[in-house]
């Protein structure tokens, strides 16, 4: 909105023109969005007390039994501060800063409504496997036409660690998209079983992935780093400034001892986003570095199952995801989230050294 209204002064008065920079929107979209989600989150907190909005825990992991009653569905936070901080500093005439947030909320409204029918059903019993999948896959398939549509649109995937190697999907781009993003979206949400885990990591990519959007919408950095150019897309940088930020401001809450989980409303969207960003920057590939620690959550489970199924009964770790192994090996939980953030910090920068490794 500020952009929209006074960039356009510049012309006259040249103070306004710092309006116009996407780097100096990026930074005050970050700081919006952070501080109105610590000045809003105890009310918040306290709103979804009231409503018993409060966490069903599992009995298997002991150490968990403690967090019972803790409110969840705190993703509408991030939602919040995330919208109004856009609302004041995106650019609202930018065609994916709307497509970026239609994700947002698409993938977060199916997690509402998963989040919503587990409190209905008390026992955790969320929507069915198949409608949540079949929600998840609409809501990928639209986003993925908007950008199909664009005259901009390219279905060569980047190939890393190669100048001009670029593998061309055509059709096959769109459940290809759908695939990476609901896998995404499914993949934050696995991780989500510790204080902070999931958040960590996904601040860590939403501040990847604005280093990607800004070179990505820069004529001269792109043609410098040899990545595609895409006019416009720099401004979706604005959007991953803001969403790192109510990032933030939900840890601030969500830090060990959680005082607040995300839900599915929060653990969808921002996966689901994550993996938007990947395709809109053309970074599809790197998704996985950037979000290793995810991927590396989904593996376990993946492996869990499969070797639980093919043994008849056996197991690779004593309980999957990957971060229950550890908690039930006796790693104190705080230690393994924060390890966790570090290696993630780790893949961030290796996913920025590719730009230069070609
Ligand atoms: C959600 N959610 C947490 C919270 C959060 C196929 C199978 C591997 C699925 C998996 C699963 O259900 N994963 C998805 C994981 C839950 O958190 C809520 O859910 C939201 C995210 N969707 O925002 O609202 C619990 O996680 C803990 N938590 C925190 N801090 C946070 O900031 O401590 C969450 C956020 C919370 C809280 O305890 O209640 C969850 O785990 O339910 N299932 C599992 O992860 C289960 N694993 C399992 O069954 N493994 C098997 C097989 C199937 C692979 C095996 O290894 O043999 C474990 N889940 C739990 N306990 N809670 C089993 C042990």
């Amino acid at each position: 909105m500020f952009y929209n209204l006074f960039a356009p002064l510049g012309v006259e008065w040249t103070a306004f023109n710092v309006f116009r920079y996407i780097s100096f929107r990026s930074m005050a979209a970050l700081i919006t969005a952070l501080v109105i989600s610590i000045l809003v989150g105890p009310r918040f907190i306290a709103w979804l007390r009231r409503l018993k909005c409060g966490q069903y825990i599992h009995e298997d992991v002991a150490a968990h039994a403690a967090k019972a009653g803790t409110p969840t569905m705190g993703g509408l936070l991030i939602l919040f501060s995330l919208s109004v901080s856009l609302l004041f500093w995106a650019d609202l005439a930018n065609r994916y800063i709307w497509q970026t947030f239609f994700v947002f909320v698409g993938f977060g409204s199916v997690g509402l409504w998963d989040d919503l029918s587990k409190l209905r059903h008390h026992q955790n019993k969320g929507i069915s496997a198949r409608a949540k999948f079949g929600a998840q896959i609409l809501v990928a398939f639209c986003a993925i036409w908007l950008l199909w549509e664009n005259p901009a649109f390219d279905s060569r995937l980047t190939v890393p660690f190669f100048k001009s190697w670029t593998l061309d999907l055509g059709w096959f781009y769109l459940p290809f998209g759908i695939f990476l993003m609901v896998a995404a979206s499914n993949a934050v949400n696995l991780t989500d079983g510790l204080d902070g885990l999931a958040i960590g990591p996904s601040i860590i990519a939403a501040l990847v992935f604005a280093i990607f959007l800004y070179i990505t919408g820069n004529a001269r950095f792109s043609a410098y780093l040899l990545v595609p150019y895409i006019p416009g897309m720099g401004e979706v940088t604005v959007f991953c400034a803001a969403l790192a930020g109510a990032g933030l401001g939900f840890l601030w809450f969500n830090a060990y001892p959680a005082q607040v989980f995300m839900g599915d409303v929060g653990s969808l969207s921002i996966g689901g986003v994550l993996g938007y960003l990947a395709l809109l920057c053309k970074q599809e590939l790197i998704l996985a570095v950037v979000g290793a620690i995810f991927v590396a959550e989904t593996l376990s489970v993946i492996l869990q199952v499969g070797y639980f199924r093919w043994t008849g009964g056996k197991r690779i770790f004593r309980m999957a995801p990957l971060h229950h192994h550890f908690e039930l090996k006796g790693v104190p939980e705080s230690k393994i989230i924060i390890r966790f953030w570090i290696l993630s910090i780790l893949l961030g920068l290796v996913a920025l050294s590719v730009l230069k490794l070609r």
